[in-house]
């Protein structure tokens, strides 16, 4: 007979946990509840997106939409209806004042929508990355950062084309085996699962912390021949190391959100390099490489583009890309030591 396991009677859910932040971070002033609002509204947006991707090839979800988005890229069924189902809850929320997709050309500011008042964050969010795994149900996901909009704005592109380091918080949802969100507010990482059965996200990795050194790398070597000289040279001193060190393991499943959710837990580091071909990475800067890099940081490890730390580079359009490294701090600074030779 296995031990009874009593049930829980302290559920810590995603909305509890993010109120509780509120408190420690307000010290005492008057909590609104405005971004604990918000954060309902987006988890509420990944519960459906989760419902949808693990529905996909029974609904017939899976294929091409016959769109393309800006990048020219084939938008997929479930991404063009992921981007609906976050624009319309986060203009819905109140909360919001600018929004800014991957699969939205131009951004949305969010008066021009909705004539009731609005509100003072600005999201800019991928709503389905790596949906071009979909069809092989790959783990996909939905990427995130919030800015709060500035002093005296109401809302508009200025309050987004700012430097990741002033975002108040970035996370993602990841849909696999389990649906997971992970999330920072400024103070730390903490890791939720959805539960099914009561349709709340519970917290299940508090604080999580990056290993400072892992053993595993992760990019597409199928770029190797134009990737430039410090980036081969790196990759040869983890895949043909001096005795006693072991070579590294190579882990790209080309999907970051997956590719970034095992960096976070396991250490090691995730790459995509500017190179010939992608002069600029391919990663865009305000809805993928930021969030990422602010996790990042705030779970103890580092993200750079090679040059600089990727959260003070200053965007100067929306959909713009940029070059990253990221992951255990030991790792990301021997890469970087190859860029300053
Ligand atoms: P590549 C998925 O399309 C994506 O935007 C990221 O999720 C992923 O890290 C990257 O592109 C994969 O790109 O060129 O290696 O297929």
């Amino acid at each position: 007979m296995g031990d009874f396991q009593p049930p829980q009677t302290d559920i810590i859910t995603l909305s509890r946990h993010v109120l509780n932040e509120g408190f420690k971070m307000a010290n005492q002033k008057q909590v609104t509840g405005e971004f604990t609002l918000l954060l309902n509204s987006l988890q509420t947006t990944c519960k459906v997106i989760e419902d949808l991707v693990r529905k996909a090839r029974l609904n017939n979800m899976t294929g091409v939409a016959g769109a393309q988005n800006v990048q020219g890229e084939d938008q997929k069924k479930l991404d063009v209806i992921s981007n609906e189902v976050m624009v319309n809850a986060l203009v819905a929320s109140g909360q919001s004042a600018v929004l800014v997709s991957e699969e939205e050309e131009e951004a949305i500011i969010v008066s021009d929508r909705r004539a009731a008042e609005t509100g003072k964050y600005c999201l800019v969010f991928d709503p389905l990355d790596g949906s071009s795994n979909i069809d092989a149900g790959v783990n996909v996901g939905t990427i995130f950062g919030i800015y709060q909009v500035q002093p005296g704005s109401s809302g508009s592109i200025k309050d987004v084309l700012r430097p990741g380091r002033e975002m108040v918080a970035a996370g993602y949802c990841m849909y696999g085996s389990s649906a997971n969100i992970v999330l920072s507010t400024g103070t730390g990482v903490d890791g939720f699962t959805l539960d099914n059965s009561i349709g709340e996200f519970i917290l299940t990795h508090p604080k999580i912390q990056i290993p400072p050194r892992g053993q595993i790398y992760s990019i597409n070597e199928g770029n190797a021949m134009y990737y430039h000289p410090p980036i081969t040279k790196y990759l040869d001193s983890i895949k043909f190391p001096e005795p006693p060190k072991k070579p590294y393991s190579a882990r790209y499943i080309g999907s970051m959100v997956a590719d970034v959710h095992r960096t976070l837990l396991y250490g090691g580091i995730f790459c995509y390099p500017a190179d010939k071909k992608s002069t600029k990475g391919k990663l865009r800067m305000l809805y993928e490489a930021f969030p990422m890099a602010f996790l990042a940081e705030q779970a103890g490890g580092l993200a750079t583009t090679g040059e600089k730390r990727v959260l003070d580079v200053v965007p100067t359009t929306i959909h713009e890309r940029c070059p990253i490294f990221l992951g255990s701090r030991e790792d990301v600074q021997d890469l970087l030591s190859f860029f300053k030779e």
